[in-house]
């Protein structure tokens, strides 16, 4: 199994609710590595470039408004299969359909607030690393 990066955002709910820790815990037992970290409050500029993929779904200004709403953190994951595995620990996009002990069931209230994003395939991955990360602040703890 190949050694895998992809990207996470713990969404300004669950920063409001102080479940960043718990949320990192998850991923750590899971066994991904942290190798880049970061809490922002996004512009309007960066929420909607980073979601132009749904600028013309109908939920596309809540979902700005929501990601603008107050800080998120952003953070790069590594391990086997990471992309697949933060999905597995997220479950699905909207709460109420989220297996029990995933992330969306325990800690998001509604599709709209729904905790965390995680890139869905590698190369979309690759992309929204390289949107709030640059090369350098990418850590190496493969050693
Ligand atoms: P994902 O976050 O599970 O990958 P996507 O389909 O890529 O799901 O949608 C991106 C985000 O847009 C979701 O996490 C959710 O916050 C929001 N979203 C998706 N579908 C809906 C909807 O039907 N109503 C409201 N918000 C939605």
């Amino acid at each position: 199994m190949a050694l895998e990066r992809t990207f996470s955002i713990i969404k300004p709910d669950a920063v409001a609710k102080n479940v960043i820790g718990a949320i990192y815990n998850r991923f750590e037992s899971a066994g991904l590595r942290i190798v880049a970290s970061k809490m922002v409050h996004l512009s309007q500029e960066q929420a909607e470039g980073f979601y132009a993929e749904h600028k013309e779904r109908p939920f596309f200004g809540a979902l700005v408004s929501f990601m603008t709403s107050g800080p998120v953190m952003v953070q790069v994951l590594e391990g086997e299969n990471a992309v697949a595995k933060n999905r597995e620990i997220m479950g699905a996009t909207n709460p109420a359909e989220a297996l029990a002990g995933t992330l969306r069931a325990d800690y998001a209230e509604s599709i709209d607030e729904n905790a965390v994003h995680g890139s869905d395939a590698p190369e979309s991955a690759a992309r929204e690393i390289a949107y709030f990360f640059s090369a350098d602040e990418l850590c190496d703890r493969t050693r």
